[in-house]
């Protein structure tokens, strides 16, 4: 008899992608049939009623779960190692609900300084319309993450890596702090996914992914998932997920479950992909600075090893100039496509102060570090020479506009 694949911690990462938290189809299909269906029928009003009561098991509506967004459920908290998932309708979702299911009035929260845009316009202006306390901090700075804690704190929440500058987080000291003061860590593992960084294994309480990135990887769905344990994904569910309705349409799980299988093989070629593309920015003269979590200098090799096992895919660097400079450079580029988004087998360049993090007003956005001229860019999985030779072809216009004559730090207008 196979197993159900739910003890998977004999498998190294590779085959838990493939295999973890998979469940024996009734008539053997390999891959996870498509349960695209609305509602579930009840064989009498009897069933109807002892399934809405929770009395017997079974499916409802496809809101409430449905057979192939589960799978995806059970697959994603395999990888994470954690023992239940939510499957959301984006990223957002997957943030929102994940927060306000252990939210009310009066109470605070504390989020890193750097975090991705729409996440900071949920705390800073969202939240604080319903009561919810809200504080920003460095958390890179644990003296400062302490300072910041109440006795009303329920809830803090990091990336690490952070969008869109990849300052990394000693997450196990942020989870100290919390547990400490008797508050939940959420960390948003976008940048990472579980093959890169197990958040659980450094006291996380939930892990969330926008799962549009590299969990799909493919550039054609947006979803989240949420990871935690049996009790919080309870909650969550039986809460802000049922009665917000944010979850995830069967379909994309199902494009999601495809693109899982690979996801081993696409990390590693978008870690090495990212590493030569690092390399190739550091040494170009018309960059000044370069931000990835790969270079012997970044503080994330403190945690090499430990927290983080690769250095993702996303880099950021600061061109000299200004963003005139930079966008005329965007401009040229001609295989790399000008697009937010990250994780997708095409290279993604952007621009954050006016894409997304145009949310931050320009205070706590150059506070947080996200300066005008910072570009990111998300490696994809094309040849790394051809993606250097079309940063190569794009950055000479720097030269021949004399950019390195003319450093000015003028005012940007993005109109
Ligand atoms: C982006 N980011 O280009 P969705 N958490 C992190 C993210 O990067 C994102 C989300 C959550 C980008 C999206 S900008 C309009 C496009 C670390 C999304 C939210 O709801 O699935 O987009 O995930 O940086």
């Amino acid at each position: 008899m196979r197993n159900n694949n739910n003890d998977n911690t004999q498998w190294q990462p590779a085959t838990v992608t493939i295999h973890g938290g998979k469940r024996p189809d009734v008539h053997g299909a390999l891959v996870a049939p498509l349960y695209q269906t609305a509602t579930f029928t009840f064989a009498n009003t009897e069933q109807g009623s002892a399934r809405f009561a929770g009395d017997e098991p079974g499916y409802i509506y496809s809101r409430l779960g449905n057979p192939t967004t589960d799978e995806l459920e059970r697959r994603v908290a395999a990888l994470e190692g954690y023992p239940a998932g939510a499957a959301t309708a984006t990223g957002m979702g997957a943030v929102s609900a994940a927060m306000l299911a252990f939210l009310q009035q009066g109470d605070h929260v504390l989020i890193s300084d750097a975090v991705y845009g729409c996440s900071y316009a949920l705390f800073s202006q969202l939240f604080i319309r319903f009561g919810i306390a809200v504080d920003f901090v460095d958390m890179a700075d644990p003296d400062a993450t302490q300072a910041a804690m109440r006795p009303t704190t329920r809830l803090l929440f990091l990336e690490s890596p952070a969008n869109p500058h990849l300052k990394v987080i000693d997450i196990a000291v942020i989870a100290a702090i919390a547990h400490q003061g008797k508050a939940r860590l959420i960390v948003d593992n976008t940048f990472m996914t579980p093959l890169l960084q197990q958040p659980l294994k450094q006291g996380a309480d939930l892990v969330i992914h926008s799962a549009t990135k590299y969990l799909n990887g493919h550039g054609d769905v947006v979803a989240g998932v949420i990871c935690g344990h049996d009790d919080d994904i309870g909650l969550i569910k039986s809460t802000t997920l049922k009665d917000m309705g944010a979850t995830m349409s069967p379909h994309d799980a199902w494009l999601i479950l495809r693109g899982l299988k690979t996801l081993d093989v696409r990390m590693q070629r978008h870690c090495e992909n990212a590493l030569e593309v690092a390399h190739y920015l550091q040494q170009h003269p018309q960059i000044a600075a370069v931000h990835y979590p790969g270079f012997a200098d970044h503080p994330a090799q403190r945690l090499m090893g430990t927290q983080m096992h690769g250095a993702g895919a996303v880099i950021a660097f600061e061109l000299k100039g200004t963003f005139d400079n930079a966008r005329m450079v965007l401009d040229k580029l001609q295989m790399i496509t000008i697009a937010v988004s990250l994780g997708d087998a095409e290279t993604l360049i952007q621009h954050p102060a006016s894409m997304t993090h145009s949310a931050y007003p320009q205070e706590a956005r150059l506070q947080a570090g996200i300066t005008d001229t910072l570009i990111r860019l998300s490696v994809g999985l094309e040849a790394a020479p051809d993606i250097i030779a079309d940063l190569e072809q794009a950055l000479s216009y720097m030269a021949v506009a004399g950019v390195d004559r003319k450093q000015k730090g003028d005012k940007v207008s993005y109109g």
